[in-house]
């Protein structure tokens, strides 16, 4: 199958920039489909081509279904990056961008869905051998008899998850007194949120760490892994630091972990990037979900692997082999992310407005990928990342060493930014002796505050 000539992004900031620098690359022209907020700025005229989608509101432009495929048709693009957020998990664009002629850079529409149920997510798991959180084997059953004799057998404390939405309307129980009503608030907000009352019960893990396998697969039956990503530095579910590999976990088991992610791939029929999110504690790895598009953090990845993800993306949508096995697979050094937030540092609101000075860093082991500039203005109407750090080291130490350098070499005036928070964290005791949970940033901002 040929490559694609031209490719639509259908998204905005920092990954719209990353996705056009690996079209550029592969010699794939580019569409930057753009907002009213976003026509300025200089990502979208370095693209070969840009077209307006809408308002500033996304609802309205970057989750515009109809103007993103009609921007698609106008311009006589093959195909469509959705990056991530935005409409890269929603199967129902994917099957209307292969229904209107294009190809969607991403899974296919039955894969996308599978993932986005979390009850069919899991058992899909189950069934490749995948070890999940030990719960209900899948969807709660109505009567609150059978509730109560299931909580028993998993024992308590216990988390209510409801499949239709990964983060949202989870609740934990740690009495049978507090069942049956926690079964019921998450089942009605589960209706209200997702139109979907559905819900599963796990054992509640206390004390977890955030650790993710990245896979990339192709349409023929080729997948492998590509390590995997610590992810636990996070506050409310947004992730602010991520590194790769996870540090203190034996590679043995962290492999056999991978094998399964990348099995599983082969038994779905899984195409394209995709990452198996865990929960780790005592020493065991538990799977909770699976995200159907490019992450954030796919850079930590890139460093330590050398393969380029977003590249593979396109390779594998266009029909492309994987051009290499898992034997190739080497991971060499650790990489280090620090995502830079328009926000508060301490109070986190966000900061948007215009940024009237930009020095971003450099050197050895150092790699920015942001769309910012002196004199851009930061809209207030989206999610208020700017760009990220990656620092790179022969080894965790040294990724450590040089992010501290790039963090004080960079600077970013006119609006407020995360930037002092993660000079602190690079200098804090806990993160430099590396394992921490999912909870400690939120206790340790708790400690500043009270301080
Ligand atoms: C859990 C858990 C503990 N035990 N499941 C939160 C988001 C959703 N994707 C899954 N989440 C969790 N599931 C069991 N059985 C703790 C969390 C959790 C979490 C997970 C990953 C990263 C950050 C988190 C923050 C709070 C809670």
């Amino acid at each position: 199958m040929a490559m694609f000539g031209k490719i639509l992004i259908a998204n905005r900031g920092e990954i719209a920039l990353r996705i056009q620098r690996a079209c550029r690359e592969m010699g794939i022209r580019t569409v930057v489909a753009h907002s009213e907020a976003d026509a300025s700025a200089k990502y979208v005229k370095l693209a070969d081509e840009s077209v307006c989608i809408g308002p500033a509101p996304s609802p309205q432009s970057y989750l515009n279904m109809a103007a993103i495929i009609s921007a698609a048709e106008v311009t006589d693009a093959e195909a469509i990056h959705p990056g991530y957020g935005f409409l890269s998990e929603n199967a129902d664009f994917a099957e209307r961008v292969e229904k209107s002629g294009f190809t969607f850079i991403g899974p296919r529409a039955e894969s996308i869905r599978l993932m986005g149920d979390k009850v069919s997510a899991k058992q899909a798991m189950i069934r490749a051998g995948v070890p999940t959180v030990p719960g209900s084997a899948g969807a709660l059953p109505d009567d609150p008899r059978e509730i109560v004799k299931l909580a028993r057998e998993i024992r308590y404390p216990v988390i209510i998850k409801a499949a239709g939405g990964g983060g949202r309307g989870m609740r934990v129980v740690h009495t049978e007194a507090a069942l049956i009503n926690a079964v019921n608030m998450t089942r009605s907000e589960a209706q209200a949120a997702f139109g979907n009352p559905t819900v599963y019960m796990e054992r509640f893990l206390e004390n977890p760490r955030h650790i993710e396998i990245q896979v990339l697969a192709d349409e023929h039956r080729n997948a492998v892994w590509l390590g995997e990503r610590d992810c636990s530095m996070q506050r409310r579910h947004q992730k602010i630091i991520e590194e790769a590999p996870a540090p203190g976990i034996p590679r043995r088991l962290v492999e056999r972990i991978g094998e399964r992610c990348a099995d599983a791939c082969k038994k779905i029929g899984y195409r394209g990037a995709g990452t198996f999110e865990f929960l780790f504690e005592g020493g065991e790895f538990f799977f909770i979900e699976m995200n159907t598009r490019v992450q954030v953090e796919h850079p930590v990845t890139e460093m330590v692997t050398g393969i380029d993800i977003v590249q593979q993306q396109i390779r594998v949508a266009a029909g492309e082999r994987l051009g290499f096995r898992q034997r190739d697979i080497q991971l060499k050094g650790h990489a280090i992310e620090c995502r830079i937030n328009a926000e508060d540092p301490f109070v986190f609101t966000p900061s948007p407005g215009r940024i009237t000075a930009y020095h971003p860093p450099g050197g050895p082991g150092i790699r920015v990928d942001s769309h910012a500039y002196a004199n851009y203005f930061v809209p207030p109407n989206y999610d208020s990342l700017i760009g990220k750090v990656i620092a790179f080291g022969g080894d965790r130490a040294q990724a450590i060493a040089r992010m501290r350098i790039a963090l004080s070499e960079m600077v970013i005036e006119g609006i407020l930014t995360n930037l002092p928070l993660h000079r602190q964290l690079m200098d804090d005791t806990h993160f430099i002796a590396g394992g921490t949970s999912i909870h400690y940033l939120e206790k340790k901002l708790a400690a500043l505050k009270n301080a």
